[in-house]
């Protein structure tokens, strides 16, 4: 069957109506997830020499780890390397609020805590943070779930939620594992 010319534009404006549509549903769809629900993609760029991280600053060694912040969450501190956190334990109080600040100096590696929705991929050059909280006490297994070379198996940490009774920074506000 022959369809005329004006039969054929106005197909094609049917057409781009529709499309019209839809996009303007979906635009609506994301922008009420990330004003009404607070819903967006991780939008924390931090950048960070990964050259230097482990010299001085953020990452320095005796700064990885638990900390206590001033309002009474905890910062978790950690470097993501190849074949190793650092540190390899780390301790937080069970439901607090808890922040991961993560960086790599080598390779993309990435962090899953088992059982938790804290997963995120570790980019060499950037700071990854996570914000969650943990309900149960208990041992959680951390493996790095990025490939990232021949040891990257026995690549894994663990973080351990102690109820907050038990939970006993010292002085300076730092938690550590009793043993690794
Ligand atoms: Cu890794």
């Amino acid at each position: 069957m022959a369809i005329s010319e004006t039969g054929v534009v106005q197909s094609e404006r049917r057409w781009a109506l529709a499309m019209a549509v839809v996009s303007v549903i979906f635009l609506t769809a994301i922008l009420y997830a990330a004003i009404a629900q607070h819903l967006s993609p991780p939008s924390n760029v931090e950048l960070i020499d990964p050259a230097t991280i482990h010299v001085s600053g953020e990452f320095a060694e005796d700064n990885l780890g638990t900390r206590l912040e001033p309002e009474g969450g905890v910062v978790i501190r950690l470097v993501t390397t190849q074949f190793s956190f650092v540190p390899s334990c780390v301790v937080v109080p069970q439901d607090a609020p808890v922040t991961f600040r993560v960086v790599s100096p080598d390779v993309i590696h990435g962090i899953m805590v088992v059982g938790t929705n804290v997963n995120t991929m570790i980019v060499p050059g950037y700071i990854s943070r996570v914000r969650t909280r943990f309900a149960e006490a208990g041992e959680k297994l951390m493996p790095c779930h990025e490939f990232c070379g021949l040891g990257h198996s026995q690549m894994i940490a663990k973080v351990r939620v102690v109820p907050v009774n038990e939970f006993k920074p010292d002085a300076d506000g730092r938690a550590h594992c009793a043993e690794p």
